[in-house]
């Protein structure tokens, strides 16, 4: 298979009548960048287990600016209005703001941090830009989580991303416990695509963004996925990053406890791996979601 083939080629179906297990073809830490934070352990267990978590990526004096920024942010009545801002469907609180990395210089400058980029591009083993930025802010008492789901499966099918090649980082602005509406990943199960049946709906990011409900695996296949590697949760004090890979199986629960759950979310894309048109969905989602500016990022 040429390169031009592995781009243009459906290698990771989905959205068709049935669904099923296909195994991963891909690296998840990928060979190129030998240099960066990433210690060769973090590298490994992030291979492996699909996600690692670096403790006190930000300081206690940077998590509150930028705890202030989510504040200004989620304040801002402009922003409260702006497309790229997510509201919970039944209490109206903001519940992700998109395109963060273009609208706060705060923000822009932790993408371009070396801390943080140099590990994406050792993860990645090549040049990253963003493909998606969030400040996702889960309120105390009236949080609402994630079904179980893998973020590439949405990136590929209404995105157009060719390969998982892409690393998130989850940077804790608030202590994630237990009990706060934490992240849930299944060591390993990054390795097993879930190829989800149904047809992509219109405009299907207007109501996914609140609750996925299309490309979530049916009970069966998380059961099966749960039963052979487990599941794990992000937990750890604010300032604490959770890096995983685009293909890791995670979802969370609801927060009914007082204690909100707020994080800086940057996703990753090679530069090898720009976005040609979905695969499955009629028609791309805005640039806000899914990125088309494929410009290396810089320090
Ligand atoms: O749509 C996205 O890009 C992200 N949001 C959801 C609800 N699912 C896929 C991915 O995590
Ligand atoms: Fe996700």
């Amino acid at each position: 298979m040429t390169v031009a083939d592995l781009r243009t080629k459906d290698r990771y179906p989905s959205r068709g009548a049935t669904s099923e297990l296909i195994e991963r073809t891909d690296p998840t830490v990928w060979p190129g960048v030998s240099t960066g934070p990433a210690t060769s352990e973090e590298l490994a267990s992030h291979e492996a287990k699909g996600f690692h978590v670096v403790e006190g990526l930000l300081s206690p004096a940077e998590v509150q600016t930028y705890w202030q920024e989510l504040e200004r942010l989620c304040r801002d009545p402009a922003v409260r209005d702006d497309e790229r801002t997510i509201v919970e469907r039944s209490s109206d609180e903001v519940r992700s703001i998109f395109e963060v990395h273009k609208t706060s210089s705060l923000i822009a400058e932790l993408a371009r941090d070396p801390r943080i980029l140099d590990r994406a591009r050792q993860v990645l083993g090549s040049d990253v830009y963003v493909h998606q930025s969030r400040i996702n802010y889960m309120p105390g008492y009236r949080g609402t989580g994630f079904y179980w789901h893998s973020d590439f499966e949405t990136w590929h099918t209404e995105d157009g991303m060719p390969a998982p090649r892409a690393v998130s980082t989850s940077i804790a602005l608030t202590d994630n416990y237990p009990f706060n509406g934490g992240l849930m990943l299944m060591p390993g199960a990054h390795r097993t695509y879930v190829s989800c049946a149904g047809e992509t709906p219109e405009d299907n990011y207007k109501s996914s963004l609140k609750a996925q409900e299309v490309g979530v695996p049916p009970e069966d296949e998380i059961t099966e996925l749960a039963y052979e590697h487990g599941i794990e949760q992000f937990t750890g004090p604010a300032g604490s990053a959770l890096w995983f890979d685009c293909n890791s199986m995670h979802g969370s629960g609801n927060n009914i406890t007082p204690y909100p759950r707020s994080n800086i979310f940057l996703v990753f894309n090679s530069v090898e791996n720009t976005l040609v048109e979905p695969y499955a969905a009629k028609s791309p989602r805005p640039s806000y979601i899914a990125s088309r500016d494929f410009e290396p990022i810089r320090r």
